[in-house]
């Protein structure tokens, strides 16, 4: 009960983490609550330093109930065992161990050194898609990659339909998955064609980091992409304008040159790794999204299909055939198909 508990409030960092885990964390003292707390964003306070604190004097023989092994790492923070130590837990349960090479079981190893026992509660069915996009990034330094696209029923992506192909309730699910995976990436083609906002409409404080392929930085410093409520990040090509870049600067937009024009996507991936990004949607265009698909870069799929046809647009054949063992869903008037990648 109280590990669900914590699962829930972990959950509450969904999309903020960035590469950090989601992590929530209880204190119990004579069967009552006297602490919780949450994991909140990249660089602030771990969960377990959240709900230790608020114990106080409490935490001295209480029971620490946390979905992960608790960190013995210095990074933003000190490292959570000494906190653990200091604050006189008797005994904590955890989910699962911290799947970091740094980690990966030291902590528990140095708990049970220092006299307090330490439980694996069995994880209900939800822990392994809970810190899913976690353990993907901190195993391989890149992020976690969801593709996702909107097709007509003849498969093609619209070239003229208006921005939306799909509908209500499909854009605010769409809405919900960038809130919760934290980074959009899309190619200028889209950029330019429906200058988007890729926002999390649903939860403003909670717009996700948006990526832009655009390697020859044609990108205008008014697209709506680039509008100052949250992380902006252009990858560019060798040889763009450094005036622009300059000022996109100013702006407050991260540029990254990449060494040449084209580049696969697993040099991206290892770039988005470096900047602390674990885990991101890529919304299209067709090419971009052709490109993960074809390079087979990415870990889940989500493909809306509407019921418009169009006789322009994009063709996406790659998207037929990988939705054909996808079992069908009903989002509205809408389908969606969601597969992961078969290893
Ligand atoms: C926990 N509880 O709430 C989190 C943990 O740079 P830092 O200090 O934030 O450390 C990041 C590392 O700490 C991360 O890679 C993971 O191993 C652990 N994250 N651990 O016990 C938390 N956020
Ligand atoms: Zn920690």
């Amino acid at each position: 009960m109280y590990m669900q508990y914590a699962f829930s409030l972990a959950t509450r960092g969904a999309g903020q983490t960035g590469a950090n885990p989601l992590v929530g964390a209880v204190v119990i003292k004579n069967g009552r609550i006297v602490g919780q707390g949450f994991h909140r964003k990249i660089g602030e306070a771990h969960a377990e330093v959240v709900a230790l604190s608020e114990a106080g004097n409490r935490g001295r023989g209480a029971d620490l109930h946390v979905n992960l092994e608790p960190c013995c790492t210095h990074g933003h923070t000190r490292p959570c065992v000494d906190a653990v130590l200091a604050a006189g837990i008797k005994r904590v349960c955890i989910a699962e161990t911290d799947p970091n090479p740094a980690v990966n079981g030291r902590s528990v190893e140095m708990l049970r050194r220092h006299n307090i026992e330490v439980t694996f509660v069995n994880p209900p069915e939800y822990v392994a898609t809970l810190n899913r996009h976690y353990r993907k990034y901190i195993t391989t330094m890149t992020p976690y990659v969801i593709l996702k696209i909107a097709l007509t029923s003849n498969m093609k992506i619209s070239g003229y339909a208006g921005k939306y192909v799909t509908r209500e309730p499909a854009l605010r699910y769409v809405h919900a998955l960038r809130g919760r995976t934290g980074a959009v990436l899309v190619g200028i083609n889209t950029v330019l064609a429906d200058d988007p906002y890729l926002t999390d409409r649903l939860a403003a404080r909670r717009n996700p980091a948006r990526i832009i392929i655009d390697p020859r930085l044609r990108i205008s410093a008014e697209a709506n992409v680039l509008a100052a409520n949250a992380r902006r990040i252009i990858f560019t090509g060798p040889g763009s304008d450094r005036e622009k870049i300059a000022r996109l600067q100013t702006l407050g937009v991260e540029v990254v040159q990449m060494e040449a024009r084209h580049f696969p996507t697993a040099d991206l991936l290892r770039r988005i790794g470096m900047l602390k990004i674990g885990a991101v949607i890529v919304e299209g265009g067709g090419k971009t999204f052709t490109q993960f698909l074809e390079e087979r870069t990415y870990d889940e799929m989500y493909v809306f299909v509407a019921p418009i046809t169009v006789s322009t647009g994009i063709d996406v054949p790659a998207a037929s055939a990988m939705i054909e063992r996808a079992r069908p869903e009903s989002i509205g008037e809408d389908i969606l198909y969601h597969v992961y990648r078969d290893n």
